[in-house]
């Protein structure tokens, strides 16, 4: 079975793992992954979900951050802030930067970036296709106000919104810089052409999903899948399960909850991206078009997840 996932970052690599847990021997897993998260640092290109669905399925990640490497060191973050070389406030690891120095050379020699994913996969071995939901820069800016006096209204990375501001800025609206000069990666439309499914991980609807799926060329991509589309909902009992998605969420002023983030999405069959949407017991959710099914949705262990991800079979039909 050809199975494709649209995913983000730390939620969509946990829901990777229950998707290789419930896979079939000759089963083809592949990953389309968000890139709006990517920036540039110190001359470096770093790309967060990328790497964090690379490391994870590698098992090479950081278990408590759930980004970045296992049995990190920081030397050179420690030397770039003796240096006072802003910003800072996003850190480094010296394992991670060896990453970052292999994917900046390949992408200044030409190499475009689904490549260079494809090239850095040879050594971790995910056991899935990572493929960037576009080979193009798209970066997620976010407008806030900042703590001026009086306050400025401003566009800036995701990146400073939610690791040096923690989200806690009010997003007024989110932007996705260079999306109008960018197409979807050629692989990630196959992905999506030839999937006998394609599964919506529960990571962050805003930043992460609709990311992807606004990608030029992806949204009609979609629309003619032969497969069907089944969501998982990543709120649980009307709480984001995990990051921030609450504060993406009222920017865009959609409800913190499965109905709410299913409704966004919206049903296949009136032009939105759902056929089947999964909640949680008891969340109940009546998303008009689309098949809602209660199940257990707390990825606490690959085996867990795998039963989420075979209930999403059942309701794809597969
Ligand atoms: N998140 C943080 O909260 N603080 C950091 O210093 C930080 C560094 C970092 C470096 C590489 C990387 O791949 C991810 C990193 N993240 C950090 C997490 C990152 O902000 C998130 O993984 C995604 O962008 C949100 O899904």
């Amino acid at each position: 079975m050809k199975v494709t996932v649209l995913v983000g970052g730390v939620g969509g690599a946990r829901f990777l793992q229950g998707v290789k847990a419930a896979a079939a021997p000759g089963d083809a897993i592949r990953a389309v992954v968000n890139i709006g998260d990517d920036i540039w640092l110190h001359g470096l290109r770093v790309c967060p979900d990328l790497d964090t669905c690379m490391y994870t399925l590698g098992a090479g990640i950081d278990p408590e951050r759930g980004w970045g490497r296992a049995k990190e060191t920081w030397s050179v973050r420690e030397e770039l802030e003796a240096y006072g070389a802003d910003p800072t406030w996003f850190g480094l690891g010296d394992r991670d930067v060896a990453t970052h120095l292999v994917r900046t050379r390949m992408l200044r020699a030409g190499y475009p970036l689904s490549q260079v994913t494809a090239a850095l996969c040879h050594r971790w071995a995910p056991g899935v296709d990572l493929i960037p939901a576009s080979d193009d820069r798209i970066e997620t800016h976010v407008v806030v106000d900042t703590g001026d006096d009086p306050p400025q209204r401003k566009a800036i990375h995701f990146q400073e919104w939610w690791v040096r501001h923690r989200a806690a800025l009010p997003a007024h609206s989110f932007a996705s810089v260079g999306r109008d000069q960018a197409t979807a990666c050629p692989d990630a439309l196959a992905a999506v052409a030839d999937a006998d499914v394609v599964l919506v991980a529960p990571s962050n609807p805003v930043v992460s999903i609709h990311t992807i799926v606004d990608v030029p060329g992806m949204r009609p991509a979609l629309a003619a899948a032969p497969g069907r589309i089944v969501g998982v909902s990543p709120i649980v009992g009307g709480q984001a399960v995990r990051g921030m998605a609450e504060a993406c969420l009222a920017a865009v002023e959609v409800p913190v909850s499965a109905e709410g983030v299913g409704r966004w999405y919206g049903a296949r069959s009136t032009g939105g991206l759902l056929d089947g949407w999964l909640v949680a017991p008891g969340d109940g959710a009546d998303v008009p078009g689309v098949e809602v099914r209660e199940v257990p949705l707390m990825m606490t262990d690959p085996d867990t997840t795998a039963a989420m991800v075979r209930a999403a079979y059942e309701v794809a039909g597969v």
